[in-house]
């Protein structure tokens, strides 16, 4: 799917709107200064960076909540904009990697990758589904409900501001199917968000799943499932959370009992070797919660990862 000379395009997003702490605006800034773009030319890419993707703030009281959405302006507005960043750069024959940033994101990096390849299965790796419906979350916290939106789950249509994703009659963009979706690294699910799960049949591997049958055999059954040909495109989003926090302590919701370091990265070396890696986020990675060796760790976790998803192997 990437034309030769292989090109990655990055998609820097300082963006914080889809959850209340505030830090992981700065993630992909650390992320760009720890030298992950000469990384990833030392692997053979071309690499495409002008800038972190800018888009205009909406202040908080021009930005009330829909019903018990929170900063539904400004979460769709950005996500809107990243859909159309990540769509052209795919048009070009490059891959868009993604460094967020909160995971309201994946709204519209999965989203510009289904607007040029429809037939795009997703690869979720998270401690969290991500998949509370309006009705559902919580929290009103839109990283906590990203794939619910791109499912087009019943009750995202009453938020007028993402009609842009919801709204199939004006929509370019196809709604992703729940067969087309996989979760890996699972373990802090909301009640509604497993009824969800259930109800669709979406394929999930929690840590319980990961514990018994090791990563290796977990992922061969990611795959099997979503895309059995192995011949899809895939979206590779990786929310750091997934890991350990003694791995990648630098996050907004750790949750204790993630992937270690090998198991991180065994996930994107199996990606790559599949050779249909499509597009790939990397995000939730919030250098201010944690002091400045937390940070070193996360960060160097957060580039090697992105390595090992474009090719890096350890022979
Ligand atoms: N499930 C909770 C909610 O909906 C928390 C999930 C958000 N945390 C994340 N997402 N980092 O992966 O608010
Ligand atoms: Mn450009
Ligand atoms: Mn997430
Ligand atoms: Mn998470």
């Amino acid at each position: 799917f990437v034309k030769d000379p292989k090109t990655v395009a990055i998609v820097g997003c300082p963006f914080s709107g889809g959850q209340p702490r505030a830090g992981v605006d700065q993630g992909p800034i650390h992320l760009v200064e720890a030298g992950i773009i000469d990384q990833i030319s030392t692997l053979g890419w071309k690499v495409h960076f002008d800038g972190h993707h800018q888009f205009e703030d909406i202040a908080v009281e021009h930005d009330p909540p829909r019903g018990i959405v929170k900063r539904p302006r400004l979460v769709s507005k950005i996500c809107e904009s990243v859909s159309q960043a990540v769509g052209k750069h795919i048009q070009n024959g490059a891959l868009p990697l993604t460094l967020g940033g909160d995971h309201s994101l994946a709204m519209g990096t999965i989203a510009g990758t289904l607007s040029k390849h429809p037939n795009a299965v997703v690869i979720w790796v998270d401690a969290h589904a991500d998949i509370n419906s309006v009705n559902t979350t919580p929290t009103g916290n839109v990283h906590g409900m990203p794939a619910a939106f791109l499912l087009g789950l019943p009750s995202t249509e009453t938020v007028p501001e993402f009609s842009w994703l919801t709204d199939k009659t004006n929509s370019s963009i196809p709604r992703l199917q729940a067969n087309s979706i996989v979760f890996i690294g699972l373990r802090d699910v909301d009640p509604g968000e497993k009824k969800i799960l259930k109800e669709n049949g979406i394929t999930a591997f929690s840590m319980h799943e990961v514990d018994k049958y090791g990563i290796g055999e977990v992922m061969n059954r990611a795959l099997d499932a979503v895309n059995p040909y192995r011949d899809r495109p895939i979206h590779l989003t990786f929310d750091v959370d997934a890991l350990d926090p003694s791995v990648a302590p630098s996050t907004g919701t750790p949750v204790r009992g993630g992937l270690t370091f090998r198991e991180g990265h065994y996930i994107c070396e199996a990606i790559a070797e599949t050779g249909l890696l499509a597009a790939f986020d990397l995000v939730e990675v919030n250098p201010s919660l944690t002091d400045d060796f937390d940070v070193k760790q996360t960060v160097s976790v957060g580039c090697s990862l992105v390595r090992s998803a474009l090719g890096e192997t350890l022979l």
